[in-house]
């Protein structure tokens, strides 16, 4: 199918472009979702910009640059021959390698990849810092597997990605799924392929090359992120209540942040229910959960039954009253239904700790009340900020310390804050914190690409 026109005064843009897309994409609903979510915004923005339209940039941007897909062999503690397919989506090196995570769980296809590589490059040209879009995965479940079976696999996909991937190439780095431990040893992996001690993957172990802060940078940023939207209202986190979704690395690090500023986090989640705590975690509860979840890897039901609160089996904590929503689980975990609750409950504030947590008509839900709404592609980037700092000093073969990298970490979350205020300021001064991230993010890749031609 030919690359899409049309003329920039049609009204309808929107929907034939993504008539256009879903036709070449058949079936891939979650990319058809981020790619609509981006669209909304961007698309009527070519109005004004024809030189974008006429050499078809988001058009061009529909298409990653190439998906590799490959199969994963490995063998169990039993001996037996276990398959599973990994992919690496490169989905836009305009302004950088490559930059994405790695994604291991069952759910993991193509649809999905695509969607977290295309959302990458806007997230990533909106930190300011060089770097392209990319996302990789293999639905590889870990659950329940031993470290040695975990080992096995992680050195089974890297002896494949390893040909795709460089530090000046691509550099992949963890997601769900995918951890310290994983890292650790998909790095020792490449190494010894390679032959190379570089910085092929970010979020490595301080002792080989990793940094301060990019374990923390995801959940900090999306604090950040809520206190500078409060900040422009001229109000503050301090007292405020949060609900939480997740008990992995992002949520971890939001109630941590979240407690340092004041706040009470009232819950966390996992795939099988989420606890309610109305006494609120603490830093002992939340250093609990720690080791409950990366060193245990138990559920969190065993919360509730350690410290004696309620557990809801197989629901998410919308429906807790709150002050403040971080999802921080997984994508599509908030729906219309939801959205409305915590409106009615009094919600004045989400911020998007996992990649598009929400669904765009719960995102309506939000922007039509005038509520702050941070779009995961701005309020999660800081964790591929830090992993963009991870790289700089691996190329300088030094490291900077905690009190430096969080400094950085503060002026690049409040430096996206202000370019969504930017491109997204409506005309009753309401900031669209959606818009002014998808135009900001495009524009920076847009000039890039018009700068280098038909390609
Ligand atoms: P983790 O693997 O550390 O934690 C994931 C958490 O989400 C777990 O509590 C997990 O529960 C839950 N979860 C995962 N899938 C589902 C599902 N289908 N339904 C319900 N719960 C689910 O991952 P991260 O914390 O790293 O990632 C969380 C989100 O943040 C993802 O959307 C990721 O893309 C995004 N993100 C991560 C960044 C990072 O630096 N790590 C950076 C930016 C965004 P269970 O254990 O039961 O599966
Ligand atoms: O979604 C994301 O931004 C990540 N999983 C982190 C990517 C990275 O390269 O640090």
């Amino acid at each position: 199918m030919a690359i899409w026109h049309t003329k920039t005064d049609q009204p309808d843009i929107v929907p034939r472009f993504m008539h256009w897309l879903e036709q070449r994409n058949p079936g891939e609903i979650e990319f058809h979702q981020a790619v609509y979510e981006v669209g909304v915004n961007v698309l009527p923005f070519l109005r004004e910009h024809p030189e974008y339209m006429e050499a078809a940039i988001f058009g061009r941007l529909t298409e990653p640059d190439r998906i590799v897909s490959f199969r994963v062999v490995w063998e169990d503690d039993q001996g037996k021959v276990q398959i599973n397919r990994g992919y690496r989506v490169q989905h836009c090196n305009a302004i950088g390698p490559y930059k994405g995570g790695i994604r291991f769980h069952p759910s993991v296809n193509q649809s999905i990849l695509k969607f977290l590589a295309f959302e990458q490059t806007f997230k990533n040209s909106l930190t300011g810092l060089s770097l392209g879009g990319g996302k990789g995965g293999a639905d590889f479940d870990p659950k329940g597997k031993s470290d040695r079976e975990v080992m096995r696999f992680c050195q089974a996909f890297m002896t494949e990605l390893h040909r795709h991937i460089g530090a000046d190439t691509d550099v992949p780095a963890g997601d769900i799924g995918v951890g310290a431990r994983e890292v650790s040893y998909m790095f020792g992996q490449y190494k010894r392929l390679a032959n190379r001690f570089t910085g092929v993957l970010t979020g490595k172990g301080l002792s080989f090359g990793g940094s301060e802060i990019r374990a923390e940078a995801t959940g900090y940023g999306t604090v950040y992120m809520m206190q500078d939207m409060l900040a422009a209202r001229g109000e503050s986190i301090d007292g405020r209540t949060a609900v939480i979704s997740g008990s992995g690395n992002v949520a971890q690090f939001t109630a941590e942040k979240l407690l340092a500023l004041g706040a009470k986090p009232l819950t966390l989640s996992d795939s099988s229910g989420f606890i309610y705590d109305p006494a609120g975690l603490d830093d002992d509860k939340l250093a609990w959960v720690r080791e409950l979840k990366n060193v245990r890897r138990g559920r969190i039901k065993e919360y509730a039954d350690e410290f004696g609160c309620e557990y809801h089996a197989g629901e998410r904590p919308w429906k807790v009253p709150c002050d403040m929503a971080f999802p921080c689980s997984t994508e599509n975990e908030l729906d219309v239904d939801d959205a409305r609750t915590l409106l009615k409950n009094g919600c004045i504030g989400v911020s998007e700790g996992a990649n598009m947590p929400s669904r765009q008509s719960a995102i309506d839900v939000f922007q039509q009340a005038r509520i702050l709404f941070a779009p995961s592609k701005a309020a999660n980037a800081g964790g591929v900020a830090v992993s963009g700092l991870e790289m700089a000093q691996n190329s300088m073969r030094m490291s900077w310390s905690r009190d430096e990298l969080n400094t950085q970490l503060r002026k690049i979350m409040l430096d996206i804050h202000n370019r969504c205020e930017q491109y997204g300021r409506e005309s009753d001064d309401y900031i669209n914190y959606l818009k002014g991230a998808n135009v900001a993010g495009f524009v920076k890749v847009a000039d890039a690409m018009l700068a280098y031609g038909v390609m």
